[in-house]
């Protein structure tokens, strides 16, 4: 058995969700915060046998799109604080952030 652990960003979870509930996969969705842009994103934790895990990432492909976003970078530096001026920089995010473990054990009891 596999455990798919996906991070979707929040506008596309509503579809993710949809669509992987359509194909009949059990899940749980865990609100989470990307350590970047401290902003919500869903990571969604899914089980399945093997043989199943392509299908789960096609769902991913087709329902998460990548988006661009600004973010702040405050530069290192040696002036008193509230005097550096943060620079936007451009960052691609998603579609999905998928990792894809082995499960040693699966119970449910
Ligand atoms: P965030 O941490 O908010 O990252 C948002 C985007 O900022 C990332 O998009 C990536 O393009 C960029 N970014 C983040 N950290 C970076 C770094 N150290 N160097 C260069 N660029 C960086 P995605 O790669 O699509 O990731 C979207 C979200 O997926 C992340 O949100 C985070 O919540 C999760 N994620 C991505 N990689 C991860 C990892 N290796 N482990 C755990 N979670 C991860």
């Amino acid at each position: 058995m596999k455990l798919v652990i996906a991070v979707v960003q929040d506008k596309d979870h509503r579809k993710v969700t949809d669509a992987l509930l359509e194909k009949g996969y059990q899940f749980t969705i865990v609100a989470s915060t990307g350590g970047l842009l401290r902003e919500g994103n869903v990571t969604f934790l899914i089980g399945v046998e093997e043989p199943q895990v392509s299908g789960v990432l096609d769902v991913m492909r087709a329902h998460s799109k990548t988006r661009e976003q600004l973010v702040n970078v405050f530069p290192p530096t040696i002036e008193p604080i509230g005097t550096c001026i943060p620079s936007p920089v451009r960052v691609q995010v998603g579609g999905a952030t998928v990792f894809v473990v082995d499960v040693q054990r699966f119970e449910k009891l």
